[in-house]
């Protein structure tokens, strides 16, 4: 009797790795866990996760390499359109680099906030979180992570193939990285100077790859505050049965 294609093993390595993956279908078990540690392990990550908030001042401290390449393995868990995780984290610690992309994104910023890019309601909206053009804390973090979407993935001959809900895919695998990062103890920003074309430029990317948000990651600063913000309450975002 033949097996369904899906559920026989791949023949070579080639096969697995190959740009047409037939994925065998093997066993998957996780543990069932009582309701009780679920919703213990729930509220733990919550009370965690609720104390997580976007820096603006950032210290200088370095921060190992190892800390961002875990962050970039938490966040490459993510699902994404037809497997095709279609996200490149591109990293930047030299400091002639950071401060390439500071002087750029200012440009562009300044454009936006001050050269009426940005429209007045725009403006008002942002008022009370206190953001403005200046970027200072480009060059004064450790790291500068920019995640590039693939808008279409390229093969080993140089063919297009497409690739399925990039945005959305990228958009959860940021959402991994920054809980990551946060979990880890290290705190960041989801910064979009805008445009972003500049960031193709100044880390070389190829043209299948589009700036899709840019992350400072360091330390807050020890004079850092942040807006007294409150989260919108679980009646606020959930509706039951409509
Ligand atoms: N990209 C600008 C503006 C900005 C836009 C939103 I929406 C924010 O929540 C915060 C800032 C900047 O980074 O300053």
């Amino acid at each position: 009797m033949s097996l369904h294609p899906k559920n026989r093993a791949p023949e070579t390595m080639s096969e697995i790795n190959s740009e047409k993956p037939d994925y065998p279908f093997v066993p998957y078990c996780p543990e069932r866990l009582s309701e009780e540690e679920m919703l213990r392990r729930g509220k733990e990550l919550f009370s965690e996760l609720d104390h997580r908030r976007s820096v603006r001042s950032f210290s200088g401290d370095p921060v190992p390499r190892e800390l961002i390449e875990q962050a970039i393995c938490i966040a490459s868990t993510a699902p994404s359109g037809a497997h095709r995780q279609p996200w490149q984290f591109v990293c930047v610690n030299d400091p002639e680099t950071k401060k390439q992309i500071r002087i750029a994104a200012e440009q562009e910023e300044r454009q936006s906030y001050e050269g009426g890019r940005m429209p007045p309601d725009w403006l008002e909206a942002l008022a009370p979180l206190g953001t403005d053009w200046q970027k200072p804390y480009l060059e004064i973090v450790p790291w500068i992570v920019v995640v590039f979407e693939e808008v279409y993935g390229v093969t080993k001959t140089g063919e297009k193939r497409k690739n399925y809900y990039v945005r959305e895919s990228v958009g959860i695998a940021c959402g991994l990285f920054i809980t990551a990062l946060h979990r880890m103890g290290l705190a960041t920003l989801t910064h979009t100077p805008s445009p972003m074309g500049f960031l193709s430029e100044i880390l070389k990317r190829p043209s299948n790859e589009r700036p899709y948000i840019l992350f400072p990651i360091g330390y807050p600063a020890p004079d850092s505050s942040v807006p007294d913000l409150n989260r919108k309450k679980l009646d606020e975002v959930s509706i039951w049965n409509p």
